[in-house]
């Protein structure tokens, strides 16, 4: 399989449906709209939404609702990095690749540049609700997962930790909520909802669970890892950020090769889970292993 060429051309149909999304507001400010737009086509490498089309395609093949829900978990995702690089947060200059939306529209319109790509973000997911009853019913369980797990129980539960918890002692229970819940919950709840979408048997759900909190875990080790040994070009962003904001990280408890390992073992785990659907779970097969070697 060639994954690259899989993995670019979902992500060129994200893009291209995102560019529709923000063609469709209207009335907005424009400098709002310039910083809105800056921040989400700065590149990023949006793993979420393709992790959400590729849950749906283990077992559907044309479904047409799903690129309004991965537009939405790209929104959201977006809104979060753009929050968490403000000075109140984690002060950052640069994010994929470029100044920080603070650092250029100010941290007001960024804060609103936020807000508003979360408030899009739920405005394209209630405006396509398919109105035939069996999609219904599987699109707005799913909308309800990324409410859940973009909210307070899941990603600002986990960042609210994370904050509260800088320069202190953190025990390993305290590092895994953090990990779980700031970067785990919107990985699996995209897979969860892409999945959902499809009227399969409930009983299918639970490998794709398994898989998306192994590869959100194992995502999280390598950021971790990347911030130590990565470095500004790949990365698109300043590496040092953990230990300048004090924060206990993988690589801070474990050393760096524990935590490579513990990394590798989550993936075969992923993938052992992924693989109950056989041909059709090639390419998240592909896409965990990525993740081990990914330098950005
Ligand atoms: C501000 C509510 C709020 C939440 C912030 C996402 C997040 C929570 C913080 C980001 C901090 C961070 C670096 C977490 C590590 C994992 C992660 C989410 C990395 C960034 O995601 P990528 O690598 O980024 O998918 P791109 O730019 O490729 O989309």
């Amino acid at each position: 399989m060639d994954f690259l060429y899989q993995y670019n051309h979902k992500k060129e149909l994200v893009n291209k449906a995102l560019e529709e999304e923000l063609g469709k507001v209207t009335g907005s400010h424009g400098k709002l709209i310039d910083s809105v737009k800056y921040s989400l086509f700065a590149g990023g490498k949006r793993l979420r939404p393709i992790l959400l089309l590729s849950a749906n395609e283990l077992v559907e093949d044309d479904n047409e609702d799903k690129m309004h829900l991965a537009c939405a978990v790209e929104m959201i995702h977006t809104y979060s990095l753009i929050h968490d690089d403000l000075p109140a947060m984690d002060n950052d200059d640069y994010r994929r690749g470029v100044l920080t939306n603070h650092m250029v529209f100010g941290e007001a319109m960024a804060i609103l540049a936020g807000d508003a790509l979360l408030n899009l973000a739920y405005e394209t997911m209630i405006n396509n609700i398919p109105v035939e009853q069996d999609r219904m019913r599987g699109y707005l369980k799913a909308v309800s997962v990324i409410a859940r797990a973009s909210g307070m129980s899941g990603m600002i539960g986990g960042q609210a930790a994370d904050i509260d918890n800088e320069g202190t002692d953190r025990t390993e229970d305290m590092l895994t909520y953090i990990h779980q819940h700031k970067t785990e919950a919107l990985i699996t709840a995209s897979l969860n909802a892409g999945f959902l979408l499809s009227s399969q048997n409930s009983e299918l759900l639970e490998p794709v669970i398994a898989y998306g909190k192994a590869i959100g875990l194992a995502f999280q080790i390598t950021d971790d890892i990347l911030d130590v040994t990565g470095d500004f070009p790949a990365l698109g962003k300043k590496p040092g950020s953990d230990t300048k904001n004090s924060k206990l990280t993988y690589p801070g408890r474990f050393g760096l090769e524990a935590s490579r390992k513990m990394a590798k073992n989550l993936i075969d785990e992923a993938v052992m889970h992924i693989s109950v659907f056989g041909d059709r779970s090639e390419f998240l097969k592909c896409l965990a292993y990525s993740i081990l070697e990914r330098t950005q």
